[in-house]
């Protein structure tokens, strides 16, 4: 360790963390396959939407190729996501549901 000079202020280092992220978005793509009413029963079990909030929410997937589904801490939006591929795989469809950065 260097010994400063009397006299001479030992300068604080910040060290700057990047910190991770607090919340990650849960985003649901379209397909051709997967039928309305799946993607509008996911959003109701999984993410607690109304069912008026869920239709839309499906609709503009459906028009814009992707949407929200929620916002949530990273263990919450896994999960979340994990138990709609999960249940798409059971359904057979090929509904994805992706995980990014709010
Ligand atoms: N495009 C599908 C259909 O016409 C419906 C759909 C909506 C599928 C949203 C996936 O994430 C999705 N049956």
């Amino acid at each position: 360790m260097r010994v400063p000079n009397p006299g001479e202020k030992l300068q604080e280092r910040v060290e700057t963390q990047k910190k991770e992220p607090e919340l990650y978005q849960v985003v649901l793509l379209n397909d051709d396959y997967t039928t309305m009413e799946f993607v509008v029963n996911v959003l109701e079990s999984i993410f607690e939407k109304s069912p008026a909030e869920a239709f839309q929410i499906m609709m503009h997937v459906h028009r814009n190729g992707r949407g929200i589904a929620g916002v949530y801490p990273w263990e919450v939006a896994e999960t979340k996501a994990d138990t709609v591929r999960s249940l798409a795989t059971e359904a057979g469809f090929p509904l994805r549901a992706t995980i990014e950065e709010a």
